[in-house]
């Protein structure tokens, strides 16, 4: 598939996906929702990607799903949402979620909607310090999706996330920091290389490890404290299993920095 609404590359373990239509903040279309799960299933199938890195082009992050596509005439029966949200924005969430591979969303500027929500799908979301997030969800008269109302209230806690819900108020990256909402606000002039680092750094780490500690997060906010420990066995004794798991005890032993190779 060609794309002409994202970008997508895959240099030195990190798979870079950038959302590319500027013009309207990097808003989700029908051609963007085809073009992102293609390059997922293109992530997925190279066995060199280690880490991805979402982002968007220009002085946008993603301003959710495109309104133009919402517009209709007088005579037009309304757009079912539940439809597409059940074959687009839920799955695409979902995807995020489970991939076995880490995710940086490197939040390059507003995010809104569903373009704020699935960046909190991501495993380390930094921010532009300039960046804004923004449940603009009510402003058109919508509940937050893409998994908000789960993310947001675990994230922030009930009274902040209703209050970010119902008031559609722009959050600073700073603030969104503070109350535990992304990993780190970063001054945008050293945004792109503090972003590459981090990419980088997490491409050459242990991958199988990571994919193991998103599974493991995820499963302990629907598990008890022990069935929690049964599944902390279960991945621990599979990655005790692993060469990078091996080359860590080495390098440990031989006091060097350990090179992981992700298998
Ligand atoms: O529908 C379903 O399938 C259900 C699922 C829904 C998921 C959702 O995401 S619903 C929420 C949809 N998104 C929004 O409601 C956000 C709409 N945008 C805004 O509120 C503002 O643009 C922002 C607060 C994000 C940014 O404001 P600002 O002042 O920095 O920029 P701007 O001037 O409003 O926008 C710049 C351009 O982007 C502008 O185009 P123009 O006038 O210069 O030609 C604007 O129309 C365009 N744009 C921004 N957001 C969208 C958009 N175009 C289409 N769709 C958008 N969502």
């Amino acid at each position: 598939m060609d794309y002409s609404t994202i970008l997508f590359s895959e240099k030195e373990g990190v798979a870079r996906l950038t959302l590319n239509r500027p013009e309207q903040l990097n808003a989700f279309n029908l051609r963007m929702h085809a073009e992102v799960n293609d390059a997922l299933d293109r992530l997925i199938a190279n066995p060199n990607a280690r880490v991805l890195l979402l982002t968007g082009e220009g002085k946008g992050f993603c301003a959710g799903q495109d309104l133009q596509e919402r517009k209709r005439g007088p005579d037009d029966p309304p757009h079912d949402l539940g439809d597409s949200i059940e074959q687009r924005y839920a799955p695409l969430a979902r995807r995020l979620m489970e991939l076995p591979l880490p995710i940086v969303c490197a939040v390059n500027g507003v995010a809104a909607g569903a373009g704020a929500n699935l960046a909190l799908c991501c495993d380390i979301v930094v921010a532009k310090m300039s960046a804004r997030f923004i449940q603009s969800f009510v402003k058109i008269g919508l509940i937050p999706d893409c998994g908000g109302t789960w993310s947001l209230t675990r994230a922030i806690g009930r009274a902040r996330a209703i209050g970010a819900a119902m008031l559609g108020e722009p959050l600073g990256a700073a603030q969104a920091e503070a109350w535990g909402l992304i990993w780190r606000a970063i001054p945008d002039e050293i945004f792109e290389a503090e972003v590459e680092a981090l990419a980088g750094s997490l491409a050459r780490g242990p991958t199988r490890a990571y994919a193991a500690i998103k599974q493991s997060v995820l499963a302990a906010d629907r598990q008890g404290f022990s069935d929690q420990l049964d599944i902390e066995r279960d991945l621990q004794r599979g990655l005790g299993f692993t060469e990078d798991y091996a080359e860590g005890v080495r390098a440990f032993s031989e006091k060097r920095p350990p090179e992981f190779r992700g298998q």
